[in-house]
């Protein structure tokens, strides 16, 4: 019977060999049951009987994200993603490719790969001025998995609302680059296109040879030696620049290497790792400034840690050395402002302090006055471009902590502002509050036998256990829920 099909099939099945459902092109059903007795074997497959029918027997589809450097889903089939390749989730904080299995038929498809736009979207201003934020589909799948574990109606309702807030997406070693990048950039033009609006992405680039010099639960995959030095050129910043400009038609803002600049300020002298590191941060910064800011519709903000760091009179002073050098050595490059706060506790507004013994003399005792203070020494030693982007993921709510240095899972944590352009009055120059560290996701692990523990995790006000940087923290998330302010 089917012998005389078997030849010209050949080479439809040849263009088909992933299809877990290879018999539809011989002109034969599948078998809806995978399990069904196998009757008949040839060249083509297995064979079964329903209905009195011959029916191929569906194999398990082969791992097609393999070839492109992935593995495939084991535990989720919920797709979070689309394009030419085929249906994407996430597991353990990766992408996964999701095989069809033995269910025939395509699946559907809810975001599909957008058009090409070759369009050159120009920002001229605040970047988050006048247009829809990107959702990031990860982050509301992480939402989405945490909500299952909570009991609370009210909690969970909290919850969903976070599904509508944007959040920065964290390009923190060269894997997760290749991983988030494009898809994100992608998924924002498919948003474009569907809304009509344009759509902004906000990117965190931190990957620097040596880095977070000061820190253990950040350190990164590249050391500070010219060997790494030259791959965070050449397989990072280098990557970046290919797919930024493949994808021109929506605005982008860079959040550029959290903590490294503000380590030059105040950590050169007192730790060895940060002054080999120096080298290296300086050249990187030059290099990416250079590459990045000459994109009309990419800003860039460099990271200004917070108020406790370098509010003081003295680290200003220096602070305000430090980037107008690394501004200067990016030209022609242009970096449109500072980010400060970013994954810190410090309220944006605490009028309980003031300059003292309490704030061990800080004139900036939050967040607010910290930018109103660099606005003035930033402006008047000839920093051309002076705008803020504050970071509200976790300031909600003072925390438990009793010394304002401390960072780590801090207990009595609550979700801030919420993303927005302008948000005060009177204040032009902070163009936005937004969320740059996702919340729920942990600041660093509190089990002191791990490699990248670091002592601030342990401390009294450090919620534990807690699990390593970047993994899901649901007790974190959810507190940072019940504390949010303004409430959710
Ligand atoms: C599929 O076939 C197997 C083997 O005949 C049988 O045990 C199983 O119950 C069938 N499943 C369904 C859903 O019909
Ligand atoms: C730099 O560090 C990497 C480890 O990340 C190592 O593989 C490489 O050999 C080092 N290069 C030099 C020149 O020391
Ligand atoms: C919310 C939470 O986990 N709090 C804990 C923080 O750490 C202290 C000290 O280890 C514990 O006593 C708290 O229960």
């Amino acid at each position: 019977m089917k012998t005389t099909i078997a030849l010209t099939a050949a080479a439809a099945l040849a263009a088909k060999v992933s299809a877990a459902c290879w018999s539809q092109s011989l002109g034969y059903s599948c078998c809806t049951n995978a399990s069904t007795p196998v009757v008949y074997s040839d060249n083509d497959g297995d064979w079964g009987v329903e209905n009195g029918n011959w029916c191929g027997i569906p194999v398990p589809e082969t791992c097609w994200a393999e070839k492109l450097g992935y593995s495939c889903c084991t535990s989720t089939s919920q797709v979070v993603y689309t394009d030419g390749d085929g249906n994407w989730g996430v597991e353990n904080g990766n992408w996964c490719g999701i095989t069809t299995g033995s269910t025939p038929g395509p699946s559907p498809s809810p975001n599909p790969d957008p058009t090409p736009d070759n369009t050159q979207y120009k920002i001229s201003g605040n970047p988050f001025s006048g247009v829809e934020f990107y959702l990031n589909p990860y982050y509301v799948e992480e939402v989405e998995n945490a909500i299952k574990q909570m009991t609370s109606s009210s909690l969970k309702a909290k919850a969903e609302k976070m599904k509508t807030y944007s959040n920065a997406i964290w390009l923190d070693n060269i894997k997760n680059m290749q991983s988030w990048l494009e898809p994100n950039l992608k998924g924002a033009l498919s948003q474009h296109q569907s809304t009509g609006k344009d759509v902004l992405t906000v990117f965190v680039v931190y990957d620097l040879p040596g880095r977070d010099c000061h820190a253990l639960a950040s350190n990164g995959e590249l050391l500070a030696n010219d060997s790494d030095a030259q791959r965070y050129k050449t397989e990072y910043i280098d990557v970046i620049e290919s797919h930024l400009k493949k994808y021109t038609a929506q605005p982008v803002v860079l959040i550029i290497e959290p903590d490294s600049l503000a380590n030059m300020v105040t950590n050169i002298e007192n730790t060895p790792a940060c002054a080999e590191s120096e080298t290296y941060y300086y050249d990187g910064h030059a290099y990416l400034l250079k590459k990045f800011g000459v994109l009309d519709h990419v800003a860039m903000y460099l990271d200004i840690g917070h108020a406790f760091w370098l509010g003081w009179d003295d680290n200003r002073e220096k602070a305000t050395k430090v980037y107008k050098k690394v501004i200067d050595s990016g030209s022609p490059g242009k970096v449109r402002g500072f980010v400060d706060n970013v994954a810190n506790y410090t309220p944006w507004e605490d009028p309980t302090l003031s300059r003292g013994p309490d704030t061990e003399w800080n004139p900036c005792p939050d967040e607010k006055r910290y930018l109103e203070a660099m606005y003035k020494d930033f402006t008047s030693a000839g920093i051309k471009s002076v705008y803020f982007v504050s970071d509200s993921s976790r300031n909600g709510h003072k925390t438990d902590r009793k010394h304002p240095g401390e960072w780590c899972n801090q207990t009595g944590v609550g979700i801030g502002a919420r993303p927005q352009a302008s948000p005060i009055s009177g204040m032009s120059y902070l163009d936005a509050f937004y969320w740059i560290k996702p919340l729920g996701e942990s600041d660093g692990t509190s089990d002191e036998s791990a490699a990248r523990f670091d002592g601030y995790c342990g401390h009294d006000t450090a919620m534990k256990p807690a699990p390593e940087a970047g993994q899901w923290f649901q007790k974190h998330f959810e507190q940072g829920l019940e504390n949010a302010n303004p409430p959710l």
